[in-house]
């Protein structure tokens, strides 16, 4: 017996929802052995995971649709994945679930080059839509650091942002249609791809962010960009953070061709350094750092460092026009959370501050956790150019959530997002209502219940458990 069938023989004997799924999906495309559930069960952060009853790989959007009714009918609950790179938990199994994953999904159809248009499987990773869409000199706009394993599905489910949201916006600004399947068997499909379309409710923009509690997404019409051949790349040290934030809206501004506004700090810096061997960009040590990338058809560097060249508070610069350099200065950002990672399990708050209080956030988020535990580290990083800091914290138990509870506090209480662009996923669901009022949460639950009435999609994600709830303070 081939190792493929002994496996979903084993499946068949414990689970007749295993052999019902097999049906749809193909004996090899369901398995319940613990070493091939192993990947799909913690996420990138490993602070989350928990044991999958089953994993079903649907090769089509009918299959997707299938499994759904399938797994409706049983009762089973489902956690859709995509690339498995998410950071709140919400694509991982709590325990018991069905993990639907779209890694089989990876068509990329109907590419049009006139139109910058694209149709995609949901499991297509960023980078290989780029290398089909590099050959008609175009780009998708939405490009992070874990390209090479984010799947667009995923990244349109969750509303991924990255790191050129200032110039191309976020996942939802790229969505042009979408197929999906519903918890009753059910498929809406929106993929002609019409530049104008006011026709009642928009449900592909309903699931851009519904973070799999709602539909999985199993094909995506797409945006593309043009890929801008010369890029410049600018690092910028400061001794204050509110000459670094002054700076990169200036450079937002005055420079038209901006893709990128980036910020670290020197912790992070240290330990990228530290972890990465590659030595400091500058021999003097500054605390605030940001990265500016300018790209167009023609040469931006000029344009680049006389906007910022000479504004107030630069203490050191570097300027990069060739790849090679280029790629060494976007290290000491990308690198970030595999650095932190090779420290610990972190706890990962994404939040976004209105930029006038930015500074003033950065200086109290240390106090509130030192506070609770004065050998904690918290390494700062992120997108400043919309307020959106990635506050990476060591020094904490994964389930202790006393640091989660007093920074996702303090965000609210500065009239921020408790999440920027990861999602809710099951890390912060208790704290939603912090920031979302309950005439909004309850109108989320009426879509969640009409869609998903017996509530088997993704549960735990979003909404708080009533048990969880935390009291919503002024
Ligand atoms: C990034 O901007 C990602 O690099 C990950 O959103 C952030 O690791 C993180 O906290
Ligand atoms: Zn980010």
């Amino acid at each position: 017996v081939a190792p493929r069938n002994r496996l979903v023989c084993n499946a068949h004997v414990s689970d007749s929802l295993a052999a019902r799924l097999a049906t749809i999906v193909g004996t090899g495309n369901v398995f319940a052995d613990a070493d091939r559930r192993a990947t799909y069960e913690t996420d990138w952060t490993r602070r989350f995971s928990g044991p999958a009853r089953l994993v079903a790989r649907p090769g089509s959007t009918a299959e997707v649709a299938a499994v759904l009714g399938a797994c409706a009918d049983a009762g089973a609950a489902v956690v859709p994945q995509g690339g498995n790179t998410g950071l709140v938990g919400g694509s991982v199994p709590r325990g018991g679930e069905v993990v639907l994953s779209t890694l089989r999904l990876t068509s990329i159809e109907s590419l049009d080059a006139a139109a910058g248009e694209v149709t995609v499987g949901a499991g297509l990773t960023v980078a290989a839509l780029n290398e089909a869409a590099a050959a008609h000199g175009l780009r998708f706009g939405v490009d992070l650091a874990s390209r090479d394993s984010a799947t667009l599905g995923g990244m349109a489910a969750t509303n991924a942002g990255g790191i050129n949201v200032v110039r191309y916006g976020m996942m939802r600004a790229q969505v042009l249609g979408m197929e999906a399947a519903l918890p009753d068997g059910g498929i809406v499909s929106r993929l002609f791809g019409v530049g104008r379309d006011n026709t009642g409710y928009d449900l592909p923009n309903l699931f851009v962010g519904s973070e799999g509690t709602l539909a999985v997404v199993s094909k995506l019409r797409l945006r593309l960009v043009p890929m801008l051949p010369q890029r410049a790349v600018v690092l910028l040290a400061f001794d204050t953070l509110g000459a670094a934030i002054e700076t990169a809206l200036r450079a937002r501004r005055e420079v038209e061709a901006l893709t990128a506004a980036e910020c670290f700090f020197a912790e992070g810096l240290d330990l990228v350094c530290r972890h990465a061997g590659i030595p400091a960009p500058f021999t003097g040590r500054w605390p605030y750092y940001i990265l500016l990338e300018a790209a167009a058809r023609t040469d931006q560097s000029m344009a680049l460092a006389g906007a910022v060249a000479d504004a107030p508070g630069v203490r050191d610069s570097a300027l990069a026009t060739d790849a090679r350099d280029r790629t060494r200065l976007w290290a000491y950002r990308d690198r970030h959370t595999e650095a932190i990672n090779a420290e610990g399990v972190p706890h990962k708050l994404d939040v976004a501050i209105p930029l006038a209080r930015l500074d003033e956030f950065a200086k109290e988020v240390r106090a509130v956790v030192l506070d609770l535990s004065p050998a904690a580290q918290v390494v700062l990083f992120g997108h400043i150019a919309e307020g959106n800091l990635h506050v990476n914290i060591l020094g904490f138990a994964p389930d202790d959530e006393r640091p989660d509870e007093a920074v996702l506090r303090l965000v609210a209480s500065m009239g921020g997002s408790i999440s920027a662009e990861h999602g809710i996923g099951v890390a912060k669901a208790r704290w939603l209502e912090l920031t979302r009022p309950p005439a909004d949460i309850a109108a989320m639950r009426a879509v969640k219940a009409a869609l998903d009435p017996r509530g088997i999609m993704n549960p735990g994600v979003l909404f708080p458990r009533p048990e969880s709830q935390v009291p919503r303070r002024e």
